[in-house]
């Protein structure tokens, strides 16, 4: 008898490093997020899952889902691949739309390496998912784009019409998205590429030689387009692209990094939640080698929501849910505090939320040191660096453990005259989301090893700086 979701998740919650208030697959493999919809309030939330293992390969779609963004209940796996079909290599990356009172599920079918999109339809509510008899529903790439790089998928809604982007590469010349219309979502016809961009072309970001996982969606008057960098075998990182949508064609009048932490973030989707808000969640990769991930029994973890909206400077502002402030538990608080080296705080833990305000006034360096232990054997450093403007998450010390990477994460701040450091951070075990200044995002893994490296403590450097309040809380498991 195969464990029961709960079974398997019991199994599991003793490992230190796993998290306790980020979604997880109940056991195994898990990375991108897949058809992250809302259905009338009930969000659903399916996932790239490898049923066998804590390794990528034999790729299903795993389920949960939520009212809240935050508590999530397993559902049964939703597609696994059909032996004979068109995706049995694997059920990769797609999108859910309701069609005509049908939830439906568009995917990336994968045989012998080559990437066509399917679909599935549920009669039960979202539950069980029937796949359809003409699979795939678009039967070769366009011109110029390998059938290698021809996957993921993004559908809205547009008068009597469906479009969908589907993420791809233009052979020899760079990342793309195509534009797709139709009336059913079974017969597509192809309309042209929504964007796409050189690799040749680095500034203000490199985009790479594939897009994958694109997401589209409008913010103010604005539309936004979320890609997932590939490039030369490497997945990278995350950007945004902030512009007009017109004419079936979109201009973009800026180029962002979405997550610092590089590829700790990546393939996210997006919805509007029952606010109107729209919110995101991505991938949170491991940070270890795979043999480590594979003795764990699991691997890769769901990003918290994040809250994205237009700022005046036309870029992102990325906040956590408001919803997570659920999950806090204990309070810490301290205000109105000269620091000048380093000032261990009363509280510790592993399963945190913090959130910190620096005056930085003359210093050359503020931060924070977590998950410290208490001879600094082990811990990690997030500063702000006045002189270069970058935050640094330091991690070459964070364990000991040879088999977690280690290597420090950087991110541009740009700090007016005046303006203060507000660092947001939550720590859940392994996991860490950085948020500064409601715009900056960094995703890293710590996997410390000793059990008391739990320590915290401010930290200021090259002169006095004042910190205007700290807040801690113990973030209750979910
Ligand atoms: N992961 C999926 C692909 C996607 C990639 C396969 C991004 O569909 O392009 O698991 O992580």
């Amino acid at each position: 008898m195969p464990m029961t979701a709960a079974e398997a998740r019991a199994a599991l919650a003793h490992d230190p490093h796993r998290p306790r208030y980020h979604f997880t697959a109940p056991h195994n493999w898990l990375n991108d997020p897949n058809g992250f919809y809302n259905a009338d309030g009930v969000y659903q939330l399916f996932y790239q899952y490898n049923p066998n293992g804590a390794q990528w390969g034999d790729i299903h779609w795993g389920h949960a889902t939520s009212t809240d963004l935050v508590t999530w209940t397993d559902l049964p796996i939703a597609l696994a691949p059909t032996p004979g079909g068109p995706d049995e290599g694997g059920c990769w990356s797609g999108a859910a739309v309701v069609h005509e009172g049908v939830p439906t599920l568009l995917y990336t079918g994968v045989r012998n390496g080559d990437q066509r999109p399917c679909l599935a339809v549920s009669h039960d509510n979202w539950v069980t998912w029937e796949k359809y008899a003409d699979n795939p529903v678009i039967a070769t790439p366009p011109e110029g784009v390998g059938s290698q790089d021809f996957r993921d998928h993004v559908i809205w809604r547009e008068g009597d019409d469906w479009y969908q982007l589907i993420g791809a590469g233009f052979a020899g010349i760079g990342g793309a998205t195509l534009l797709y219309r139709s009336r059913d979502l079974r017969t597509w016809d192809y309309l042209h590429p929504l964007y796409h961009r050189p690799h040749t072309e680095l500034e203000p970001v490199p985009t790479g030689t594939m897009w994958e996982c694109p997401d589209f969606f409008p913010l103010g008057d604005k539309h936004v387009l979320v890609i997932s960098v590939w490039s030369e075998d490497d997945t990278g990182y995350t950007a945004y692209m902030v512009g007009d949508y017109r004419d079936h064609r979109f201009t973009p009048d800026s180029f962002h990094v979405l997550d610092y932490g590089r590829n700790r973030f990546f393939a996210p989707q997006s919805l509007k939640d029952e606010s109107g808000r729209r919110v995101m969640m991505g991938w949170v990769r491991e940070d270890r080698r795979p043999a480590a991930q594979i003795r764990a029994g699991w691997s890769g973890a769901m990003s918290l929501p994040r809250v994205l909206a237009l700022r005046p400077d036309g870029r992102l502002s990325l906040t956590p849910h408001p919803h997570l402030q659920h999950l806090r538990g204990d309070h810490f608080r301290l205000t109105d505090v000269d620091v000048t080296d380093t000032l261990p705080l009363s509280v510790a833990g592993d399963t945190l939320e913090l959130l910190v305000e620096w005056d930085i006034s003359d210093a050359a360096q503020v931060g924070l040191k977590f998950r410290a232990s208490p001879d600094g054997e082990e811990e990690t450093l997030l500063t702000y660096d006045r002189a270069t403007g970058d935050l640094v998450l330091d991690r070459t010390r964070t364990t000991l453990d040879p088999e977690a990477h280690r290597y420090e994460q950087r991110a541009p701040l740009h700090l007016a005259e005046g303006e203060t450091l507000k660092l947001h951070i939550f720590l859940d075990r392994s996991v860490v989301e950085i948020f500064a200044n409601d715009y900056i995002a960094l995703t890293a893994r710590v996997y410390p090893t000793r059990a008391d490296s739990v320590g915290l403590a401010l930290v200021a450097s090259g002169g006095a700086a004042r910190v205007v309040s700290v807040d801690v809380w113990e973030v209750a498991g979910v």
